[in-house]
This record gives C-alpha cells, sequence and structure tokens, in this order.
C-alpha cells in the first residue's frame, strides 16, 4: 500500500510536520518501507536546483558522465551532486521538514550516506528491478529482512514524475520480501507526484525507474541517510558519495557537521566543476 502525506502550506512554511502527519510518515514508512511527502518543498527552491542541475550536467558528454558518475542502466546515470549552489545549503542536505522523521527511523546520530542525483535521459527504457544495497547478511534472510530501519534513500524529483516524463515504479511492502519473491513480482506501483514532492524509500525496498517516453531528462535527487555504522559497499566504486572538497566541509554549519561524519572529504578536481 502506498501512503501519500500531503504537506500542508502552513507546514511547508514553517518547515515541520504537525505530530499527527509526523506519526503517520513513520507508521507508514516502517509498515511499507516506503511513504510519499506531496509539497515538501517550496517550487521555487526546486526549480532553482533543476536549473542548476541541467546547467552544469545538461551538456555532460557520455565520457564526461563516465568519469563523473556510473551507468544506472539504458540512458541512465547517477551523479554526486556538486557540494556547490544551490546544492550546498542545508535546505537540502538536511530539510528541517524531514529531519525529524528521519532521526526517528534512523536515531539522532543519523549521517549523509551519499548525496546523488539519478538522471533518465529521453528514450531511456525501464530500469532493472533492484535494491539499492546488497542484503545485510546475505547468509540470513529473515534477520536481514526484519532489522529496522537502517538506510533510507530521500528521492527529490526535479520534475514531475507523471506519464509523459515517466517515474519511479515500487513494491510497498517488498522491504520485507524475500529474494524469492523478487523473482516472483508482477506489477508494481508507479509513483506520480509533483516537482516538489519527495518520497522517502527503505534500502531493501524493490523498486526501479520507469522508462522516460518525454523529451527531457528526468533527473531525481537521491539523498542516501544512514545510521552512524553503516557503509553502503556496493554503489560507490567510480565515484565519492558524497562529493565533499575539505574547503566546502569547512563552510558546513556546526550543527550539521554530523551528518556528514561518515563522508571522507574528496578532492573535487574534474574539468566539469
Ligand atoms: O529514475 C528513477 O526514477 C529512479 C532511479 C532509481 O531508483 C535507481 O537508480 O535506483
Amino acid at each position: 500500500m502506498l501512503v501519500e502525506v500531503q504537506v500542508a502550506p502552513d507546514d511547508l512554511r514553517r518547515g515541520r510536520l504537525g505530530r499527527a502527519q509526523l506519526a503517520e510518515a513513520e507508521a507508514a514508512y516502517r509498515a511499507h518501507g516506503l511513504v510519499t511527502l506531496h509539497k515538501a518543498f517550496d517550487p521555487a527552491f526546486i526549480r532553482r536546483l533543476e536549473v542548476a542541475y541541467a546547467a552544469r550536467f545538461g551538456g555532460c558528454s557520455e565520457d564526461e558522465l563516465a568519469r563523473l558518475g556510473s551507468r544506472v542502466g539504458d540512458e541512465r546515470w547517477m551523479l554526486s551532486l556538486p557540494f556547490e549552489d544551490p546544492f550546498d545549503g542545508p535546505e537540502l542536505y538536511a530539510p528541517a521538514l524531514l529531519m525529524p522523521l528521519l532521526h526517528r527511523l534512523l536515531g539522532e546520530a543519523v549521517v549523509l550516506s551519499s548525496y546523488c542525483a539519478v538522471t533518465s535521459f529521453p528514450g531511456a527504457g525501464p530500469q532493472h528491478l533492484h535494491l539499492d544495497h546488497p542484503l545485510l547478511f546475505p547468509e540470513d534472510e529473515q534477520a536481514s529482512l526484519h532489522l529496522p530501519p537502517y538506510a533510507t534513500t530521500v528521492v527529490i524529483p526535479l520534475l514531475d514524475l507523471d506519464e509523459k516524463n515517466g517515474g519511479t515504479m515500487v513494491w510497498p511492502g517488498s522491504h520485507r520480501a524475500t529474494p524469492s519473491f523478487w523473482k516472483r513480482v508482477t506489477r508494481g506501483t508507479p509513483l506520480r507526484l509533483p516537482a516538489g514532492s519527495a518520497f522517502l524509500m527503505d534500502y531493501r525496498l524493490l523498486h526501479r525507474g520507469e522508462a522516460n517516453p518525454g523529451h527531457l531528462p528526468r533527473p531525481v535527487l537521491y539523498l542516501v541517510y544512514a545510521r552512524p555504522w553503516f557503509r553502503d559497499a556496493y554503489n560507490f566504486r567510480d565515484h565519492p558519495p558524497v562529493r565533499l572538497s575539505p574547503e566546502a566541509r569547512a563552510r558546513i554549519p556546526e550543527a550539521h557537521q554530523g551528518l556528514f561524519a561518515a563522508a571522507l572529504s574528496a578532492p573535487s578536481g574534474c574539468s566539469a566543476e
């Protein structure tokens, strides 16, 4: 089941979910491995991110994309976000409206495990069905699947997920499903969300990007939050999970330094930067 929490304009302005909505979002996430939050970001901020993202990466050749990130499907690339305006502020890496929910799910010592975007270019076919990380204990699937949440992807589409652009296909509840289920799945639930919304997805949830039948690249920001002991041992052989230079790290306000405890400083020395 897909639970959709509507963020009221007043809550968005205050940067805080009401107590009942916070509890609803937490319960939905724990039960289904997934919750959507409609209108969780200021549309003007999302537009700034979209424009900056297109300006920065829109003209990249395939070679440059391969140098900056990794291919995650047909015409689909994951890149580490540059730690520069407008991607370098707490309104994106520590959104006030979402942090209480992330703390409830992942504890007070939550860290940013990776800070990326996945872009499906026009003509991209459907992505393969997958989880974002192998189970923690492959030799004991039941133990792995019944652990509390330990890593959560916050997905922030920079344009509408709809029939025109395609979206993400999810299997609610599959964060508790065994690998034998992965082989038997039939139809999933296509997420349709206006830009400015977000969804939280457990690291064990089955999903795949849908085809992009439109004419525009479809970037979704892919921010992974985790318990401080978790290390993503699977996705980051080709690029850093957080592209953070020592100078950028020094600019992070004291109150948010803890979020970056797992991020090793990486030089930002690519020609496209
Ligand atoms: O493109 C999308 O909609 C989602 C991509 C995705 O989920 C992934 O690469 O794991």
